[in-house]
């Protein structure tokens, strides 16, 4: 069982001040724990301690004028997007996932595609990439520690996928794992959490429009970091849901229980829709720090995807399956 600390949720202000720092010297330095998603592992196994060099050279760091999303918030850079991660295959050190993913190598890459679907299937990465054509979708990612930013990914319907499986009937949930791979991803060396990684999906959110396979962002193929060669992207629920790196999703009739309610079942439930009105145990959920900018947003119902997506849980109890 996981120990909780006490410790308070991410120090955003110590990352933007740090920020500036970085730009003055080209080099983070110093110690900067953090409780990612609102657990805390020991010091011992949090290797964040420490110095590092900054990657150098091919980030931009501009934020072109009039690239942002429906709701006007202009897109974060690149840089903030590929230096700022939660993954913690790596570490929950979310500066220094960058670093250590660097050369973490996604080719070749399988995913699996099964359980209870008439077509099962073995996907190569390269044969998504062919059969799915991509399309921009600049959405807002909200962290359930506090902190947010917009992206513009580059992906394609997860719908897609799931209709040319041909889900049957009594498919009722998606299962999603990501690679488990401890030789490559120090992260997972660790025992406080149940690798691999998992997540899940009711089948409905699943086949919503707005449910994202990304492959890429900013046009670009995805770095490491952000959970190349493909992840989920779930604009209305906390980040969390949005499983990077995934080998494997299958169709099953029970709803899967994930990384994070298998550790911590009081702070983290399936659903995780993003909901001003449902705090955390530990912290408030009714604002928000958008990377890159001073002060605080009040968080959106459903991130601002309500309109959206509200009609799939008209009959629910938001509190009670938070
Ligand atoms: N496999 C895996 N997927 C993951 C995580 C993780 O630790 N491992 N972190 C999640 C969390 S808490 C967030 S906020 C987002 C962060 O995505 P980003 O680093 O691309 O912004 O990834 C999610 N997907
Ligand atoms: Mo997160």
């Amino acid at each position: 069982m996981v120990k909780i600390a006490s410790s308070d949720i991410t120090p955003e202000e110590v990352y933007l001040s740090r920020r500036q720092f970085m730009k003055a010297s080209g080099v983070i330095t110093g110690a900067f724990a953090l409780a990612a998603c609102g657990l805390n592992i020991t010091e011992e196994e949090n290797p964040s301690i420490g110095s590092q060099k900054e990657s150098p050279g091919v980030m931009s760091d501009k934020r072109s004028d009039g690239y942002m999303d429906e709701l006007g918030d202009p897109v974060n850079s690149f840089e903030e997007i590929t230096t700022y991660n939660n993954f913690y295959e790596f570490t929950t050190d979310k500066q220094g996932v960058a670093r250590l993913a660097e050369d973490y190598i996604t080719r070749p890459w399988t995913i699996e595609v099964g359980g209870l679907v008439r077509n099962p299937k073995m996907y190569d990465i390269e044969e998504i990439l062919k059969n799915y054509p991509r399309e921009e979708r600049v959405y807002r990612l909200r962290c359930v520690e506090g902190w947010s930013m917009t992206i513009p990914w580059m992906g394609f319907p997860l719908k897609k996928l799931l209709s040319d499986a041909e889900p049957l009937a009594d498919a009722g949930f998606v299962r999603f794992e990501t690679i488990y791979d401890p030789d490559h991803m120090p992260g997972q060396r660790s025992r406080w959490y149940n690798w691999p990684y998992v997540e899940g999906l009711r089948i409905d959110e699943a086949m919503h429009d707005l449910t994202l396979i990304a492959t890429g962002l900013y046009g670009k193929e995805l770095l490491p970091q952000n959970g190349a060669p493909l992840r989920l992207v779930v604009p209305w629920k906390y980040g969390f849901k949005s499983i990077k790196s995934i080998v494997k999703i299958e169709l099953v009739d029970k709803q899967p229980t994930s990384l994070w309610m298998a550790a911590a079942p009081n702070e983290y439930g399936f659903y995780a829709n993003v909901n001003p009105k449902v705090d955390h145990p530990r912290w408030s959920q009714s604002s928000e720090r958008r990377i890159g900018e001073l002060g605080r947003r009040k968080t959106l119902m459903f991130n601002g995807y309500e309109e959206e997506v509200a009609s799939l849980y008209s009959d629910m109890d938001l509190s009670a399956n938070y």
